[in-house]
């Protein structure tokens, strides 16, 4: 196939790439600034290599008419959670999306393969404008925790460096790996509701101070300077010493403050 008919074909699964990271990366973002926990802790896209689409049609025997029907990884999204749990409440939340039509799917995490591989995986179908009109087309979604991830990364590496000969002693360890990270991902499961307590307690006071120096800033436009760096001091104590309440209460009055300001009807300040 000409070179020029490989971008032609692979144009569209690339758009729909860069528009999936935009939409899970929304969703990253959205959960966090409502100081909720996403159960997304980051997403990364591909569109497989030529060299990779060459393999896998001589691997399954496809011809090049039938690319895009018969090989569905095209367009890869992968989305990486911190705990097992999380990966229920993506999925979940794929299915009642509007944009995305559930192929298949494939839990390999109840079922692991021989090899250790554990991830689920759903081909979905996703609509791209393209000059020459919609398309639809067939991506596939991994979801997976950080350990899970981490084996399937540096497995993947040793199945390219050794191809079918994988050594018998590699393939053991990997294998120890393997159970390795599902110990590791059920102790991290064992206390989840901690390490989400910690993690949101952080979200939430970087979003108040967030907040506390937004208002400190406007305050500049219309507060004397005196009273700028005595409200700035107590901030800096506050925020050293004091607890979370305590900056939340700060912040509340610094709004009243704020208020009274606006109340006056001083022109500069928004
Ligand atoms: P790449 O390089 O990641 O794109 P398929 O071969 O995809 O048409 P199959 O074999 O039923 O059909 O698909 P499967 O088993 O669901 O695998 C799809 C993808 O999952 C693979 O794509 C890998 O990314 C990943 N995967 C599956 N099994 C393993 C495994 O044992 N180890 C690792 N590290 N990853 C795995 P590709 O095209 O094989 O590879």
């Amino acid at each position: 196939m000409e070179i020029q008919l490989w971008r032609e074909l692979l144009e569209p699964y690339q758009l729909a790439v860069d528009e999936l990271m935009v939409k899970f990366t929304y969703l990253i973002k959205a959960h966090r600034n409502a100081g909720m926990y996403s159960p997304i802790e980051e997403v990364n896209g591909r569109v497989k290599r030529i060299s990779s689409i060459l393999e896998k049609m001589q691997k399954k025997k496809i011809q090049f008419e039938d690319i895009e029907t018969k090989i569905e990884d095209i367009a890869g999204i992968r989305i990486i959670c911190q705990f097992v749990e999380d990966i229920e409440k993506v999925v979940e939340l794929i299915k009642k999306r509007s944009d995305m039509e559930i192929k298949s799917e494939k839990d390999y995490i109840t079922n692991t393969k021989p090899s250790g591989y554990r991830s689920y995986h759903l081909i979905v179908y996703y609509n791209v404008q393209t000059m020459k009109g919609n398309k639809r087309i067939s991506v596939e979604i991994q979801i997976r925790t950080l350990a899970m991830n981490f084996w399937a990364t540096i497995e993947h590496s040793l199945q390219y460096k050794y191809r079918q000969n994988m050594p018998a002693n590699i393939r053991e360890r990997l294998s120890g790996a393997a159970a390795a990270v599902i110990a590791l991902d059920n102790e991290m499961s064992s206390v989840r509701s901690e390490i989400m307590d910690a993690q949101n307690s952080f979200q939430i006071k970087a979003h108040i101070v967030a907040e506390i120096l937004n208002t400190i800033q406007n305050l500049y436009k219309a507060a004397n300077k005196r009273e700028i760096v005595k409200i700035q001091d107590e901030f800096y104590k506050i925020y050293k010493f004091g607890s979370v309440e305590e900056l939340e209460r700060f912040s509340r009055e610094l709004d009243i403050i704020a208020e009274g300001y606006r109340a006056q009807g001083l022109e500069n300040y928004d």
